[in-house]
């Protein structure tokens, strides 16, 4: 499929006829973008969520009443075969995942298990109820690590430096396997860093619009961060799940990566989503080592030239467009 053709063809009308995708991880940043963007080419979305004591459907609040809810947790493989066979999807999108690099150092075990072990679960799951399911795997640039090469592409070799780059690893040869072993349908997105409004609270981007958009009103007078010189690959998560569904309407399945193109500092990101609110950001952030890891990615800049070959895809946010909109809602969130 070339990249004119975006895709299989998608019905829209007859409900019967409308494609089934079941996505893990529907309460993530990714899981409620790529439900939005299923809804809009005509899909019954089916969205799997874990246990919780408390509700957590923020990023999914929206389109709650046009997707259906099933409850599954990766550590568990019989929750899995249940909503399969409860649902009968065409497609999976795996994006769960114990997906904080920095807990994964303090909670290795748990990220084995779920980051890396839970893949294999959800696919053998998918072999013994459906096994002519498209699978789409959510693996990383994190794996890549320590880099043999840049930009790093398809062919880079992976040097994971943490306990989540080693689970992924395992998550994306699994995938692989499962593909040249059954002959499965089973590809793997080796996504670079990507955020937007939604993005967790936790990671560095959203930490810094956050605390940029505190500043500036009042909220607070300081931003604590990490290793300022650490650099990433940054790209807007609305425009990576557009290149997940391509991947799984390929007629050969396979592994991509998807970036931007081009890395910038923590520090360079600072002075751009400061710089924004008319603030200088050298006078508000202070490093705190408790934020540095026992073992650092220092740099990720991404090739995606077989993305575009091959799916056509290209991303349509700038950097620049991505800070401005994440720094506008967070001052807009923490306005009303
Ligand atoms: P995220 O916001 O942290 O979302 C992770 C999702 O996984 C949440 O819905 C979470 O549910 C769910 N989850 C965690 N443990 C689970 C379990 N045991 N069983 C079932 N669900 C579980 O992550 P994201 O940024 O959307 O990323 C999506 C995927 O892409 C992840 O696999 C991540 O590792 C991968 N990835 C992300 C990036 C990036 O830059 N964003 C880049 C490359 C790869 P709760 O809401 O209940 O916690
Ligand atoms: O925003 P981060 O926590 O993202 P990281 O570690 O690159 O991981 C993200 O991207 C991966 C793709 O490469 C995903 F697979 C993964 O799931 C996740 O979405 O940290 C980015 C950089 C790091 O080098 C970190 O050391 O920012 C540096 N940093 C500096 N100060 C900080 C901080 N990171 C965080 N989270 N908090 C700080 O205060």
């Amino acid at each position: 499929m070339g990249p004119e053709n975006l895709g299989r063809d998608v019905p829209t009308t007859d409900t019967d006829l409308m494609p089934k995708a079941l996505i893990t991880g529907i309460t993530g940043q990714d899981g409620s973008y790529l439900a939005e963007f299923l809804l809009g080419r005509g899909y019954d979305v089916v969205g799997m969520l874990r246990r919780s004591s408390t509700v957590n459907f923020e990023r999914i609040d929206h389109i709650q009443d046009e997707i259906t809810l099933a409850q599954g947790d990766l550590l568990d493989g019989a929750s899995m075969i249940q909503v399969l066979r409860d649902h009968e999807p065409d497609e999976v999108y795996n994006l769960a995942a114990q997906s904080f690099v920095q807990t994964s150092f303090g909670q290795a075990v748990l990220t084995g298990e779920t980051t890396g072990l839970g893949v294999t679960r959800l696919l053998d799951a998918i072999r013994m109820v459906k096994p002519d399911i498209r699978f789409y795997q959510a693996s990383s640039s994190e794996m890549f690590g320590k880099v043999n090469q840049v930009p790093q592409d398809e062919d880079t070799p992976f040097h994971p430096r943490s306990p989540y780059g080693v689970a992924k690893v395992y998550g994306h040869w699994i995938t692989v396997n499962y593909r040249e072993s059954y002959d499965m349908h089973a590809s793997s997105g080796i996504l670079f860093n990507h955020e937007s409004p939604r993005r967790g609270l936790e990671f560095v981007t959203r930490k810094i619009t956050d605390g940029a958009a505190r500043i500036k009103l009042g909220l607070a007078d300081e931003l604590r961060l990490g290793n300022l010189d650490a650099q990433r690959d940054w790209g807007f998560a609305g425009d990576y799940v557009k290149a997940m569904w391509q991947m799984v309407q390929q007629d050969e399945p396979g592994d991509f990566v998807i970036c931007m193109g081009e890395t910038h500092s923590v520090r360079e990101f600072c002075k751009l989503a400061f710089g924004m609110l008319d603030l200088d950001w050298e006078q508000y952030v202070t490093v705190d080592p408790q934020f540095y890891r026992p073992a650092e990615v220092d740099l990720l800049i991404g090739d995606r030239s077989k993305a575009e070959k091959v799916l056509g895809w290209t991303p349509e946010t700038s950097f620049e467009e991505l800070v401005r909109m994440m720094v506008e809602a967070d001052v807009k969130r923490l306005q009303s």
